[in-house]
């Protein structure tokens, strides 16, 4: 925009008036968009945008998804997870099997994350699995859940609940 012309063209009270215009047309789409990717830390472990969705009426079952980043020079595991909203939480991994079926499978032993790398748990592979729901999740409202690591503890996160069938197969919405 030409600063000087426009300052030229129109009095200051409706350039005022334009700009104040702008903002509230830019807090509206903030409002809009998606919630902003969020984000926690732990020890030299960061978890990135833990997000699950809306499952079917009457489903017993419903996944979680984020990312890890481990920052250490040490290798550390994500053993457990819980939260109040299932009976119970599982790490689940799943794979497309010879026959081209999709498997799912409870990883006894947690996922590992080697010093430097960042592990993404997300629709079609690793991912948490929220078992015995208590509590289905609501879009657009979080719900608390812990993390359990080997080395670096526990550490309370909250998930981002996005609409039913969100991200299948795709994360590219889910920054952070
Ligand atoms: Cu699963």
């Amino acid at each position: 925009m030409n600063r000087i012309f426009f300052r030229r063209a129109l009095p200051r009270h409706i350039e005022q008036a334009i700009g104040l215009a702008a903002l509230a047309f830019l807090f509206v789409l903030m409002l809009a968009h998606p919630a902003p990717a969020h984000s926690f830390d732990i020890g030299k472990l960061h978890i990135g945008h833990p997000w699950s969705r809306v499952v079917p009426q009457g489903s017993k079952v419903a996944a979680g998804y984020l990312k890890i980043t481990n920052n250490g020079a040490e290798a550390d595991r994500l053993v457990s997870v819980s939260s109040s909203i299932s009976d119970k939480a599982e790490i689940h991994e799943m794979k497309v099997d010879a026959n081209g079926v999709m498997t799912m499978r409870p990883l006894a032993d947690g996922v590992e994350i080697a010093p430097g790398a960042e592990i993404e748990l997300k629709p079609g592979g690793y991912h948490l699995m929220f078992i015995g729901l208590v509590t289905p999740p609501v879009e657009g409202v979080k719900f608390k859940a812990t993390l359990t690591f080997e080395k670096a503890g526990a550490v309370e996160v909250e998930f981002a609940v996005e609409p039913m069938g969100a991200g299948g197969g795709d994360h590219g919405s889910h920054g952070g």
